[in-house]
């Protein structure tokens, strides 16, 4: 028995790296039968078939999964969003941020094509996330902008990249490093979107132990199973006021004497940030009357 890391999966066939090959492999059949899948990133033990084949036997237990873009054992994931064309979706990046959070993930946001929008646009976008407490770079692989400063975040890290089609996730594994020679595509100027170019998520090797996930965009995400209460703990601007609510487990919406709400009025949390929140709350409390 072999072991290796998946780096892609596609149509039924499973690309594993052992030993600095890749080997094409299948699936043995009781993971079908279990609804088990196996995801890029997956560490697995292979039973060899020869001329670089095999069946997959196992899967090692992971140490993070994602849901969107489905991959295993990442431990950041750099969220791309454009400054424009497309416009910036900041209730999707709210989203992956919760959902980054919730799976234990370290998100780093990534405003890319500066080239496009005034300074004070830029400014305006990563302010409001910085405040927030997260990580921010503003990239543009036009004008070689924050190249290097991504390029370190990214060293010994498995980082998956994230985030709307024609954002510029592959355009920034490029300019990160040409060799990757990743596949590009016009954003549609009738419909303002990308073309979903890359079709699947892949794993890339930077250098030694720094792997890269490119993975094609997506417009929408439900947010990741939780309880309600919790909902609050993934916004790290929440956090220094949480304990100084007047319930215990406040929700931060209607409740009296809330010091989130009171640090909204204060102008200490954006409004926007508030108002996904307010819709994200609205979106598990009923997922939780259903059931
Ligand atoms: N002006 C400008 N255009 C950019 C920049 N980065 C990427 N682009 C362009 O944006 C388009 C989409 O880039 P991609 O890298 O294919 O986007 P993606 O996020 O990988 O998209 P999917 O694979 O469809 O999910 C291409 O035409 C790129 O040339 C930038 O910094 N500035
Ligand atoms: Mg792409
Ligand atoms: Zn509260």
């Amino acid at each position: 028995m072999q072991q290796g890391t998946v780096i892609r999966a596609y149509s039924g066939f499973y690309y594993v790296e052992i030993d600095k090959e890749v080997w094409e492999c299948r699936l043995r059949g009781k993971f079908r039968l279990l609804k088990q899948t196996v995801l890029p990133g997956d560490r697995v033990k292979v039973r060899e078939g020869g001329e670089k084949t095999g069946v997959i036997e196992e899967i090692l237990p992971r140490s993070t999964v994602l849901d969107r873009p489905q991959v295993a054992n990442v431990d950041q994931v750099v969220i791309v969003l454009a400054c424009a064309d497309p416009d910036p979706q900041t209730d999707l990046l709210d989203r992956l941020l919760v959902q980054a959070e919730a799976a234990g993930l370290l998100p780093i946001i990534c405003f890319n094509k500066t080239d496009l929008v005034d300074k004070a646009v830029v400014d305006s976008l990563i302010r409001i996330y910085i405040d927030a407490g997260y990580k921010v770079l503003p990239t543009s692989t036009k004008a070689e902008a924050g190249i290097a400063e991504l390029r370190n975040c990214l060293k010994g890290h498995l980082t998956v990249f994230a985030g709307p089609s024609g954002a510029g996730k592959s355009s920034l594994l490029n300019a990160v490093y040409p060799g990757f020679g990743l596949k590009t595509g016009q954003v549609s100027r009738k419909i303002g979107r990308g073309r979903h170019t890359t079709r699947y998520a892949e794993l890339l090797e930077l250098e030694p132990e720094s792997l890269v996930v490119d993975s094609p965009g997506f417009s929408s995400l439900y947010m990741p199973e939780m309880d309600s209460k919790n909902l609050g703990e993934m916004f790290p601007e929440f956090l220094p006021y949480i304990e100084h609510c007047r319930f215990n487990g406040c929700l931060h919406r209607a409740e009296p004497d809330c010091a989130v709400k009171e640090a909204l009025h204060q102008g200490k949390i954006s409004p926007e940030r508030y108002q996904h929140y307010l819709i994200f709350l609205e979106e598990l409390d009923s997922r939780e009357k259903r059931y």
